[in-house]
């Protein structure tokens, strides 16, 4: 294989490397781009292998799950709370502009006085009052609820730098007592605290109680939570004395919880789902459950039923990791004119390659996959990426990885209009969770 040789000193250094110095376990097309002590990345037309000495990985196995993150320890009984703020962009927008909460407030989409083809971001409860709700069309909208002056709505478009500095406030209250922590999205995060209260729920109960006066105290804002021994029902808990509430499901409570209670609010069963079973018949939680696994799975597919008998017997996951929500940590640049030296191109891909490695050392994750994005003129987008075996955090490894994907894919002559790099296929060691620092929107 015959590499194309990139004319920066970086890759000058990077392909200068013999190829007889390659181990003989190695296929003869391979070439050894990049040599440490400790380590050696041999690379081919479709992937790269890493070899630590002594060690040789050859096989990519792009299967594995990051299993034993975060709280695993599914021997013992996990006290999980999930907050989730309440009608947030909302909130934050009444905050900031001073606005009357009674009054219906809707984010979203210009609704061009009825005519907009947008879509709801969300509302505060006054506005849905109307009726009104996420990702309904804002001319649905409109029609229940007018902007001025033809009725009371009030409409804006959003302000996502807002979100995300009121996001980044909470989330630092909410990390404090977790003993893992995991933010799921930029309004909600899981906190496994069962160290924290040394197993007692009436101390779970009296820390959401805190922890929903500091937010409110500290940042202006109303969360609910929810409290229990799994992630499923720690989010559905959550919802259940939604705005500002807490709710509380005791693992001898679980069974009581679901009885009478809808399919659809159970993650994970969409509107399709849900209309199948109601036709069949089954409405509620507990009515599919007493027909029992063999019954049920016949009609919904065998998979189904045996996920929604875990559920109810609290067998779904109580993991909390930021591994579950985080997929990837990428930064990227667009250039303000479209750049034709790509020399140049590849040292602001090399500092934010750089970057990403520093963020994700900060949050003790690894990765194992790197990306790099390039854009051209004109918008056209390329990804090109590779894994390796092992998730590292070195970052002369993926600056290596970054220069050769960049080198090896990028189209000569022509202007490129941005470049990023993204760490994927993440990992983290158990231990290293206590040293997550919080995670901001890239
Ligand atoms: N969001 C969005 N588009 C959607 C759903 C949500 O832009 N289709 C944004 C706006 C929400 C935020 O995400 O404020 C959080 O989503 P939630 O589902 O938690 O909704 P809210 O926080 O607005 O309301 P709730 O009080 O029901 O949690
Ligand atoms: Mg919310």
């Amino acid at each position: 294989m015959r590499l194309p040789i990139f004319p920066t000193r970086h890759l000058k250094k990077l392909f200068s490397q013999p190829l007889e110095d390659l181990p003989r376990e190695f296929q003869p097309f391979e070439k050894l781009v990049y040599l440490t002590p400790h380590l050696e990345i041999h690379v081919c037309e479709e992937y790269i292998n890493f070899k630590h000495r002594g060690q040789h990985c050859s096989s990519m196995s792009g299967e594995d799950e990051p299993s034993s993150i975060g709280s695993t320890d599914s021997s013992k009984e996990r006290i999980l709370v999930h907050c989730d703020l309440d009608a947030f962009f909302a909130a934050v927008e009444i905050l900031h502009h001073d606005l009357d909460p009674e009054k219906p407030l809707i984010i979203g989409s210009d609704p061009q006085g009825g005519r907009g083809r947008g879509i709801v971001s969300t509302c505060n409860y006054a506005a849905r009052a109307f009726g009104i709700r996420s990702a309904m069309p804002v001319s649905e909208a409109w029609r229940r609820c007018p902007g001025h002056p033809f009725g009371p709505g009030h409409y804006i478009r959003g302000s996502r730098g807002l979100y995300s500095r009121a996001s980044r406030q909470v989330m630092k209250i909410l990390q404090e007592p977790a003993e893992h922590f995991e933010k799921a999205s930029i309004d909600e995060a899981y906190l496994d605290v069962t160290e924290h209260v040394q197993g007692d729920w009436d101390a779970a109960f009296a820390l959401c109680r805190t922890l929903q006066d500091l937010i409110e105290e500290k940042v202006g804002l109303t969360a609910s939570f929810g409290i229990a021994p799994t992630r499923i029902l720690a989010k559905m808990s959550s919802e259940v004395n939604k705005p500002k509430g807490i709710f509380r499901i005791l693992p001898d409570e679980i069974a009581d919880f679901f009885e009478g209670r809808s399919l659809r609010e159970v993650p994970g069963i969409g509107p399709k789902r849900a209309t199948q079973l109601a036709e069949w018949g089954f409405v509620t939680v507990d009515e599919a459950y007493v027909l029992g696994e063999l019954a049920l799975g016949r009609m919904a597919g065998e998979r189904f039923a045996a996920w929604l008998m875990r559920v109810v017997d609290g067998n779904t996951s109580s993991e909390v990791s930021q591994l579950r929500s985080r997929k990837s940590i990428g930064k990227e640049q667009t250039f303000s004119t479209d750049q034709t030296d790509h020399e140049a191109v590849l040292e602001v891909l090399r500092s934010l390659t750089e970057r990403v490695l520093k963020r994700s050392k900060e949050m003790g994750i690894s990765g194992r996959l790197a990306e790099v994005k390039i854009r051209y003129t004109g918008f056209e987008t390329h990804t090109h990426g590779r894994s390796i075996p092992v998730a590292m955090d070195e970052p002369d490894v993926f600056l290596r990885l970054a220069d050769y994907l960049f080198a090896t894919n990028v189209q000569h002559n022509r202007g490129l209009r941005l470049v990023g790099f993204r760490l994927g296929q993440l990992d983290m060691p158990p231990t290293r969770q206590s040293m997550l620092l919080l995670s901001e929107e890239e």
